[in-house]
């Protein structure tokens, strides 16, 4: 037991949580916790806008795996903070919201207390899976390792600890709480062992892979060899299995030539996906196959598709052992070939109108690299099925709540946790604006970081889909502001791109610089 005040027992208990960097803005009522970032090694890296603080800790647990904790102040900091674990939830990552609330003795709400407002906790509770607001400082331990384990222990979703400003600055006797240890475990025996029987005798298997999978690369890869099945994964799976393996189908789930695929698997695989309709654009996948199901969330099993196996349990351990009953490698068919060629044919056209810059941008990554994408068409079109991605969590897209001016601090969120990797972002002009002040975080903390702006004028999709309907566009023509400029006045390196040769010369430049560098390209007929 250890006297400290509530501010000191929220950094020791992220701290005994393997917290090593918190996304930030401080205000008068956190200031007790920020009192005790320092002195607990914690890394406070200041965001610009507190959702700036939601999507680089999201960008952080997206590409890393591990928890990203945002820290900002109660009320309107608060709500800024919502979209960003809206997204959170949607894509199921393990972001942390830690707040202050109004104090424990405050009258009966509404005496014009600084940032009051009606139900602030209720307010994130809409948003998160687990909710906490404490009401002293002893139970400020269990909380945090309650958070931890809602987090991580199962499948990841975002959590909320709310401390009320005058627990904060009270003090007790504390004990820390224990970390959370979870084991992954693997679905039942004999649910592996039926689905084992049913991959044996298929003759056309295939694995469909989502964002559930995230960290289960070597157990995806051995499964797909030894089944010689053809993998198609989601945006939020991309790159789990090699998208250069011969048996990767790529991440274009949403196209109508991966809908003929999965048609025609006997038996199909779906690790860690809803098969939700934001990666299947044209409605559900008209199954004619068996299907078998892991995902982590037995609530899952039935969603979009009726599974007829449920192997509920962990990705990684479930498709280990499910590999393990499956002998040896087996060759790659022949069908594999046809399908690449005829799923990547119809992705190079979706996104023909960015080829070539996709293809100078292809040409300077590493294959560690990270991209972070934004909901604009260059990423949904061109991107998501023709940016080679090798790994997963290495392409972070708002996929599930489909967010604007999510791919910057993304990025920033995850060059923090992988300063030795390449990581850029990619951004429309009008998500770019959304938290274009971003651009000053990532310059204070000196991120060679490159940021490519695809301008086309304005929300090109919006207008796209304005005209569709044939309705007069509206709100969609927005004059640009000089990005470059702009850039360079926030601490950015901005330079105007003409040809895709010079992206990619540029780019590779803005991997080396001591800041961030903003890559002005225009698109199409606005070139
Ligand atoms: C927070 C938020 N507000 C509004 C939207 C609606 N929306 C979706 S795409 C889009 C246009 C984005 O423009 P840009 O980033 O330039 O991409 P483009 O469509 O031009 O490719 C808008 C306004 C959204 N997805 N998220
Ligand atoms: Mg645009």
């Amino acid at each position: 037991m250890t006297m400290m005040s509530g501010g000191q027992a929220v950094a020791h208990s992220l701290v005994a949580h393997g917290t090593e960097v918190v996304f930030g803005i401080p205000g008068n009522h956190n200031l007790s916790i920020y009192a005790h970032l320092d002195n607990n090694c914690i890394r406070h890296v200041l965001a610009r806008h507190e959702q700036g603080c939601g999507y680089a800790a999201d960008g952080y647990a997206r590409a890393s795996g591990r928890p990203g904790v945002a820290l900002v102040t109660a009320g309107p900091a608060v709500l800024n903070t919502l979209a960003s674990l809206g997204q959170a939830y949607s894509d199921s990552l393990p972001v942390l919201l830690v707040a202050p609330g109004m104090p424990l003795r405050h009258p009966a709400l509404g005496n014009g207390h600084l940032h009051e407002m009606k139900d602030q906790q209720a307010a994130v509770a809409a948003v998160v899976a687990a909710s906490y607001r404490v009401s002293s400082v002893e139970e400020i331990p269990s909380a945090v390792s309650q958070a931890f384990a809602a987090m991580t222990a199962g499948r990841p979703r975002p959590a909320y600890l709310e401390i009320p400003i005058d627990v904060l600055d009270e003090e007790a006797d504390v004990e820390l709480g224990q970390p959370v240890t979870w084991g992954p475990r693997a679905a039942s025996v004999a649910e592996i062992e039926r689905a084992a029987g049913l991959l044996r005798t298929s003759t056309h298997p295939g694995i469909v892979v989502g964002g559930g999978a995230r960290g289960a690369d070597p157990a995806l890869c051995c499964l797909a060899e030894r089944l010689g099945a053809t993998v198609i994964t989601s945006t939020n799976g991309k790159g789990t299995l090699p998208e250069d393996h011969p048996l990767s189908l790529g991440a274009g789930a949403h196209l109508s030539a991966a809908a003929a695929w999965a048609r025609s698997r006997d038996v199909l695989l779906a690790v860690g996906t809803d098969l939700g309709s934001s990666d299947l654009w044209n409605g559900p996948w008209d199954l004619t196959g068996t299907l078998i199901r892991i995902d982590i969330d037995p609530a899952q099993m039935t969603v979009n598709a009726r599974s007829d196996v449920a192997l509920v349990g962990d990705a990684g351990e479930t498709m280990t052992a499910l590999a393990s009953l499956l002998g040896e490698v087996a060759p790659v068919p022949a069908e594999a070939t046809e399908w690449r060629e005829r799923i990547g044919t119809e992705g190079r056209n979706e996104g023909a109108m960015w080829g070539k810059e996709i293809a100078a941008i292809a040409s300077v990554l590493e294959r560690e690299a990270i991209v972070a994408g934004d909901s604009a068409a260059v990423c949904y079109y061109g991107l998501r099925t023709n940016l080679p991605c090798y790994s997963s969590g290495s392409f972070l897209y708002p996929t599930g709540f489909g967010t604007l001016g999510y791919g910057l601090p993304a990025a920033i969120g995850a060059k923090i946790a992988y300063p030795e990797r390449q990581v850029m972002a990619v951004l429309g002009d009008g998500g770019v604006m959304f938290t274009l002040a971003e651009l000053a975080t990532a310059a204070a903390e000196g991120l060679p970081l490159p940021v490519v702006v695809v301008d086309n004028g304005g929300y090109g999709q919006i207008r796209k889909n304005m005209e569709e309907r044939g309705y007069r566009p509206l709100g969609v023509d927005i004059p640009s502001p000089d990005f470059p400029a702009v850039a360079r006045a926030l601490g950015c390196h901005g330079i105007s791109i003409d040809t895709p040769g010079r992206l990619a010369e540029e780019l590779a430049e803005a991997f080396t610089s001591d800041r961030p560098t903003v890559l002005h390209v225009m698109e199409g007929k606005h070139r």
